[in-house]
């Protein structure tokens, strides 16, 4: 508790992420559900707690959100489409990480590039390992003998048409998000 607090204040888990419509959401829930079925412990993720991330600012004074909220203001990223890969494990002791990859796109990566960029210099710390965009859908997994999590949706299109800051609020038994903010992309302009 004590590392929440700062000066009195209350600090809030910030991230900032790409969420999906409720198509997408569909489909991945459906691929979380099998390998729940198929499997003998994990933490699956919840349907509405699916997202990626673009950049995990952990935890943030209430003062800084304006700041947050400007560098998003400022993004000038045109809405943009992704696709959706295979799936992907970490392989862990306690049970492995597995998540949804995305095929690689410019449009992210850059997008990614320049958040981290401006939040850097408004001095926000952020961690610096190089960006690999996924969905998490289980932790501390095993699957029963014989059982592989198919993808079937290796080459989905996700139409990403806003990024939002949401909060992460961590309870004993699951982690509850909330958005904050939303920063709609513009159309790409004619020209
Ligand atoms: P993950 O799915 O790989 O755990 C909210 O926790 C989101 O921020 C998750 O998508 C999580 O990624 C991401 N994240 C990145 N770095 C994190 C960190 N150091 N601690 C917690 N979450 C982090």
């Amino acid at each position: 508790m004590a590392s929440y607090y700062h000066k009195g204040v209350i600090n809030i888990r910030l991230f900032i992420a790409i969420n999906f419509p409720d198509g997408v959401l569909d489909k991945i829930s459906g691929i979380i559900e099998k390998a729940r079925e198929n499997s003998t412990s994990g933490r699956f993720v919840d349907r509405q707690n699916l997202h990626l991330t673009l950049e995990f600012l952990g935890k943030v004074e209430p003062g800084r959100l304006f700041a947050i909220k400007k560098i998003m203001d400022g993004i000038e990223q045109p809405l943009f489409k992704m696709r959706l890969a295979g799936i992907g494990r970490f392989k862990r002791p306690e049970g492995d990480i597995y998540w949804i990859g995305v095929v690689d796109n410019p449009a992210l990566f850059d997008l990614q590039r320049r958040l981290h960029e401006a939040l850097e210099a408004e001095g926000f710390p952020l961690e610096q390992k190089k960006y690999t965009p996924h969905i998490t859908i289980g932790r501390k997994v095993r699957l029963k003998e014989g059982f592989s999590i198919c993808s079937e949706l290796d080459g989905m299109a996700v139409h990403v048409k806003k990024v939002d800051l949401m909060r992460s609020e961590l309870t004993k038994k699951r982690a509850i998000y909330t958005v904050l903010y939303s920063k709609p992309l513009e159309e790409r302009r004619k020209e």
